[in-house]
């Protein structure tokens, strides 16, 4: 049977980008993004696009039956910071999704779930530098609690009904192209932003607030790459530790300066500080790199130069 797909969540920051990326591999009648709305952005004009609210199990089925749907991308989800502002309806939205599209499995109606899992797991009580695989996950955020347990329930589905789930902890995610939404890493797009547009920014993290970090190519990479590897590669069907780069604000502010000399960054921290101290500085991926051969391309200096390159050519 030909791969045929349905992105939840597809006008999302990495949901938008993973669209694109996922028709130019399938062919774009192949891709059926959707959303909670409909946005005058290219992922929704460029192909088919259909409403969908996650937490509507017969509206999920009735797309995945009226495409004949083999894979499901469940991109829909609170990040932390705005899942502490409203904690009831981040559990609802990151747990129940996540189950409609298990049991959709289970059921046999589709064949692969990719769901999204994050740094987020980790609490104050874990290792902070190069965090294992495995070690004590404490989550002490709604978004994290809801990864966690989200994690736990897609190995269980895969070891009790052998449902095909991947997952990925993402760290924070950087992306010239799409905004990013409601995160604690977001200080680390707006930089760049900031930096182009006023020449300085305000840092809503402390200066040496470390934090693993990724280029969004690499994140549409990884998610493509594990998703297409062999069934019997992936060997954890929790979630697996990714990584690319780590910095805190004071590095990533003084690689913007190679390109901006007169650059000015200060420091404001607010109730963000909190979620980023508990989390991972930075993260240890062999496993990735072992099962289904993960290598990311971008480190902060390449990075950098692109990003700069990108918002001048086509935001600015
Ligand atoms: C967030 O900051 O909430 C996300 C994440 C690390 O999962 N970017």
């Amino acid at each position: 049977m030909d791969t045929k797909i349905l992105i939840i969540g597809a006008c999302g920051q990495i949901g938008t980008e993973l669209t694109q990326k996922l028709r130019q591999i399938y062919g774009v009648d192949n891709v059926i993004a959707s959303d909670i709305r409909k946005l005058n952005i290219d992922v929704v004009n460029d192909g088919i696009f259909e409403v969908v609210n996650a937490l509507d199990y017969n509206q999920i089925e009735h797309l995945i039956e009226k495409y004949q749907i083999t894979d499901v991308y469940l991109m829909a989800a609170l990040l932390s910071a705005t899942a502490e502002k409203n904690p009831a309806f981040a559990w609802d939205l990151n747990m129940n999704s996540l189950f409609h599209v298990l049991n959709l499995a289970k059921a046999g109606k589709i064949k692969k779930i990719y769901w999204p899992s994050s740094i987020a797991v980790f609490g104050p009580t874990t290792p902070r530098d190069n965090t294992p695989q495995y070690t004590i996950m404490e989550p002490s955020t709604v978004y994290g609690i809801s990864k966690q347990t989200g994690e736990r329930w897609c190995e269980y589905y895969h070891t009790q009904y052998g449902v095909d789930v991947r997952s990925i902890r993402y760290p924070g995610l950087i992306s010239w192209s799409t905004p990013p939404g409601g995160g604690t890493t977001d200080y680390a797009v707006d930089i760049y932003h900031k930096a182009i547009t006023e020449g300085e920014f305000t840092s809503f993290l402390s200066e040496n607030s470390g934090l693993p970090m990724m280029y969004m190519d690499d994140a549409i990479k990884a998610t493509i790459g594990i998703m297409q590897a062999p069934a019997e590669q992936i060997k954890i069907r929790s979630s697996y530790n990714l990584s690319a780069m780590s910095f805190t604000p004071k590095e990533i502010a003084a690689e913007i300066k190679k390109h901006f000399p007169d650059f000015a960054i200060d420091y404001a921290p607010d109730f963000r500080q909190k979620i980023a101290d508990s989390w991972p500085a930075s993260i240890d991926d062999s496993r990735a790199r072992e099962d289904w051969g993960w290598q990311n391309d971008y480190n902060i200096e390449n990075m950098t130069v692109e990003m700069i390159a990108k918002l001048k050519e086509h935001i600015y």
